[in-house]
């Protein structure tokens, strides 16, 4: 039956006016704000000027003229600033400035539009305050999330959860770290409090973890130990045992804090912080992109019902999820909370930023080889490197390598070539960059006050070749040789001229060339030779010979 359009547009505006009656309803604290037209967009760490200044216009609500030739200043390029930013020696004391926006108090807001109004104003507000701090001191910003509508994401899962559940990846726990927003949870509801939850911790070994965990008590923050990785890749069937040879090891040590927790261990240790009896207990999980807040809540259903990416910003709005009657989980999206990073090229190497966004790849391997020693990469591409001599003792071996000559051989070695056959620098930076974000090449960084040539040592792995393997590598890499070089053999234009003469080129009425092509196919292939048949067949014609007459 086809529906009439006069029912069609009934049913709509029926369900137009339940959802703004549904709206209305809603008590003040739920009351949000959404600017329609940055719905779905992309997370934005990093604006032209001009795309700065127009947004700030536009949420300051103010309009300009453009004014020619009035405004011109002469700059020197000489005197240009834009040089390479450098991390401040004197920037921890600036640590208690890294604040993140604040919402607006809801008491006295009548109306969405005057919420929208007085969340602009403070988004702005905080924006000239981080912009203040950094022109004033030598202080350099990570480059913060500048998309309002994520912090307005984050607003609303402060305001849902009961506690928040901060995810840092364990290799670098200081660089995903806010304080501030374990104050501001406070400030929103003192009763709300904010747990560390440090995943990844399959990176990390038991005198790493040992201390973390002692940095974490020194500054008073509860920290635990998870590895969403391990959880998942446990099986249903074997969920009751424990997962790591280490955690194997300590099963029978409850006690043991460095040991990461099982799923169940991290679900009724979420459930024990309810003190109120609430029901269903909310926890919001936030973080940097790419820490694991999605690969947590899926290890804890153990189902996947959150998508995981290892390309940071797959989450792009949260989302609620029921563990059971008890407990509920938000997931929220990835924020880049201002921190005091030196440079962009850092937070690629974490994970923070995708690797596409990488515009200097030499500033961005170098991050990674001024922490590598060149032995590393020679054991696990098998390739040979020319080293640098980073010490300036002279005597000293050299062990890094320049991001340089790591591209062009790593390049060379994966056959990544360009047009003009040179090795594809790029392309061999983004493998090198994944490898290095995935943590097939792994570095872990140090606490404060734990000297970091001790915390973390390079082991070079031989690679993974038993001995019998390595013989059959060997000769096969003998016989590659030996047929690739030719200018060694002696015999070298003896073959070439006996191909020729092989050739078997037809040249009519060449009998000299053909009967050597027979003989010559005769001692190759005796099953061409006929002449036994033909003999054959002159026997039988004597035999029968008087049937003919
Ligand atoms: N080694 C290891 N990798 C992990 C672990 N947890 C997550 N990962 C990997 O980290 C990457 C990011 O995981 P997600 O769960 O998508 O991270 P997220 O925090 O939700 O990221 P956004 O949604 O971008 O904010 C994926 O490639 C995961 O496989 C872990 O415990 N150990
Ligand atoms: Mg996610």
């Amino acid at each position: 039956m086809v529906k009439s359009q006069a029912n069609i547009s009934l049913g709509r505006s029926l369900i137009k006016s339940q959802r703004n009656q549904s709206t209305s309803n809603q008590s003040s604290s739920e009351r949000h704000t959404q600017d329609d037209g940055l719905v779905g967009q992309k997370s934005i760490t990093e604006n032209t000027s001009l795309d700065d200044f127009l947004s700030q216009t536009r949420l300051a609500n103010k309009k300009f003229t453009a004014e020619q030739a009035t405004n011109i200043r002469i700059v020197n390029s000489s005197n240009n600033e834009c040089s390479a930013p450098t991390t401040s020696s004197s920037g921890e004391q600036f640590s208690d400035q890294l604040l993140i926006p604040r919402r607006p108090q809801l008491a006295g807001i009548d109306s969405a539009e005057r919420l929208k109004e007085l969340e602009n104003e403070n988004y702005l507000k905080w924006r000239r305050h981080l912009a203040h701090l950094q022109e004033t001191t030598d202080v350099v910003l990570t480059p913060f999330e500048k998309n309002l509508e994520f912090w307005r994401q984050l607003w609303r899962v402060i305001e849902r959860s009961d506690i928040l559940v901060q995810i840092l990846d364990a290799r670098n726990p200081l660089l995903f770290y806010s304080a501030d927003l374990d104050k501001y949870i406070r400030e929103v509801n003192p009763e709300k409090r904010c747990l560390i939850l440090l995943n990844k911790a399959d990176y990390l070994n038991r005198e790493q973890r040992q201390h973390w965990l002692n940095y974490f008590d020194s500054i008073g923050v509860k920290c635990l130990l998870f590895s969403a990785l391990e959880q998942q890749e446990q099986p249903v069937a074997d969920a009751d045992a424990p997962t790591t040879l280490m955690d194997r090891l300590q099963m029978n040590d409850d006690d043991d804090r460095t040991v990461s927790l099982d799923y169940r261990q991290l679900i009724s240790l979420l459930k024990s912080e309810n003190h109120t009896e609430k029901q269903p207990f909310t926890v919001g999980m936030v973080g940097f992109p790419n820490v694991g807040k999605s690969s947590t809540i899926n290890a804890m259903m153990r189902v996947k019902k959150v998508s995981v990416s290892a390309t940071p910003g797959k989450t792009k709005h949260f989302q609620t999820i029921i563990i059971d009657d008890q407990l509920t989980i938000c997931d929220c999206p990835g924020l880049v909370f201002p921190n005091l990073v030196s440079n962009k090229a850092e937070l690629i190497v974490n994970g923070i930023l995708p690797i596409d966004q990488i515009k200097d790849v030499f500033m961005a391997i170098e991050a990674i080889t001024s922490k590598v020693p060149a032995a590393v990469f020679e054991s696990m591409y098998g390739i040979m490197l020319n080293k640098t001599n980073d010490n300036p003792d002279e005597d000293s071996i050299p062990i890094y390598v320049s991001p340089l000559e790591l591209l062009t051989v790593y390049g060379y070695s994966r056959g990544f070539m360009t047009q003009r056959g040179l090795p594809d620098t790029s392309k061999a930076a983004k493998y090198l960059l994944k490898d290095f974000v995935q943590g097939r090449i792994c570095y872990c960084y140090a606490p404060p006050n734990v000297d970091q040539q001790q915390y973390h040592q390079f082991t070079v792995a031989d690679r993974n070749l038993d001995h019998r393997d390595q013989k059959i590598a060997d000769r096969k890499l003998q016989r590659v040789y030996e047929g690739n070089n030719l200018l060694a053999r002696t015999d070298f234009d003896e073959d070439f001229f006996q191909q020729t003469k092989m050739s078997g080129a037809h040249v009519k009425n060449n009998n000299i060339s053909r009967t050597n092509e027979n003989q010559d196919n005769l001692a190759t292939k005796p099953w061409k030779n006929h002449q036994h048949k033909r003999n054959r067949k002159q026997k039988l014609r004597r035999v029968y010979s008087h049937l003919d007459q």
